[in-house]
């Protein structure tokens, strides 16, 4: 089993190596997306262009997984998650350097793009075609914000989002179903595993426990004629450990633990660092998960609270998982 920070591993190779059969079954019988292989070569090329040019990188997941009830998909049940914590991530990641790799649900909040949804404080419904001014005489069409300071953080957010993405440092891909994060998330594993320590994986996508496993599930939509419709969901196969020892061993690992039962938030991010050895697990309850976060690690629970009202929550998280990652490069044994 491969070992990273000069400690003895608190998970066995026998119980990985359990995971990753069962996981393994899971993704033979899976579908993959349309996208998968091209994903593939953009990841791999951008891994290797910032790792020769010594950048960090950083794997961002983000937003919630769907699980298809069908396999011609008509209904599906959702995990909660705005993509708001994820994208928030990536800019500050961008701030401070890193070459970002962002997975995320399909249309959930994206780096910069989020700003537009604050200075117009709308979502993309109709409302927000009530911002859109048409310039008669040249069809151009401008965004009018409702206030001066909405307006300069959105034209700030467009400068950033455009010099980033001009200066190739944010690759963004993207997922709806479980299954097709599951590949990606593999995929993603393989092909930053050569940049070794100096890559970070921030796993804030929220992703089901249960699913229907591709051999039990309908061909066609689930007719309303049979009757009330009773679930039997199995219990999705573990990926956490299988990513952390098997896809990427070398790299840095910080997971999140979403509770809303205050009392048992810490002991579950607790059991997710002795399960799965993660590096780093972000603990946050779902009504104050904005306000105040704890960063869990072998060493015990810091608290990460906003730093004044103006300030999001993510700007001390992401100093606080540099800091640890920047600490795990230069204990890491050198190449
Ligand atoms: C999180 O805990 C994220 O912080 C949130 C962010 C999803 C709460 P938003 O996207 O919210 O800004 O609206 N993500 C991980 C949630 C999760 O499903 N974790 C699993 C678990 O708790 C472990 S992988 O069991």
């Amino acid at each position: 089993m491969a070992e990273t920070d000069g400690s003895a591993p608190r998970v066995s190779a026998a119980e990985v190596q359990a995971q990753a059969e069962i996981l393994q079954k899971y993704l033979d019988a899976t579908e993959a997306p349309a996208d998968l292989d091209d994903d593939r070569v953009r990841v791999s090329a951008f891994v290797a262009k910032h790792h020769n040019e010594g950048r960090k990188i950083a794997v961002v997941t983000s937003g919630g997984t769907a699980v298809n009830l069908e396999k011609r998909a008509v209904r599906f049940i959702d995990n909660f998650s705005t993509g708001r914590r994820g994208a928030a991530t990536v800019e500050h990641l961008l701030e401070r350097g890193y070459a970002v790799v962002m997975l995320s649900r399909q249309g959930s909040a994206a780096p910069f793009a989020r700003t537009l949804q604050d200075a117009t404080s709308t979502a993309f419904d109709s409302k927000f075609m009530d911002c859109l001014v048409v310039d008669e005489a040249t069809g151009a069409v401008r965004i009018e914000c409702k206030a001066d300071t909405a307006a300069a953080s959105l034209v700030q957010a467009i400068r950033e989002h455009q010099s980033f993405t001009k200066n190739g440092m944010l690759l963004h891909i993207s997922f709806k179903y479980l299954s097709d994060y599951m590949l990606k998330l593999r995929m993603c594993g393989e092909c930053a595993a050569p940049a070794g320590p100096s890559a970070i994986f921030i796993l804030a996508a929220a992703v089901s426990d249960f699913h229907i496993p591709p051999d039990q599930m309908a061909e066609h939509k689930i007719q309303s004629r049979s009757g009330p419709l009773s679930l039997d969901l199995s219990q999705v196969p573990k990926a956490l450990g299988v990513l952390r020892f098997h896809w990427a061993p070398h790299s840095f690992f910080v997971s999140f633990k979403l509770e809303t039962d205050h009392d048992i938030l810490i002991s579950k991010a607790q059991q997710s660092i002795e399960k799965y050895d993660m590096h780093m697990v972000v603990a946050n309850e779902l009504l104050s998960r904005y306000k105040r976060i704890s960063l869990v690690t072998r060493a015990g629970e810091t608290i990460v609270t906003k730093r004044s009202e103006e300030e999001e929550v993510e700007i001390p998280m992401v100093e606080a998982l540099c800091a640890a990652h920047a600490q795990f490069c230069s204990d890491a044994p050198k190449a």
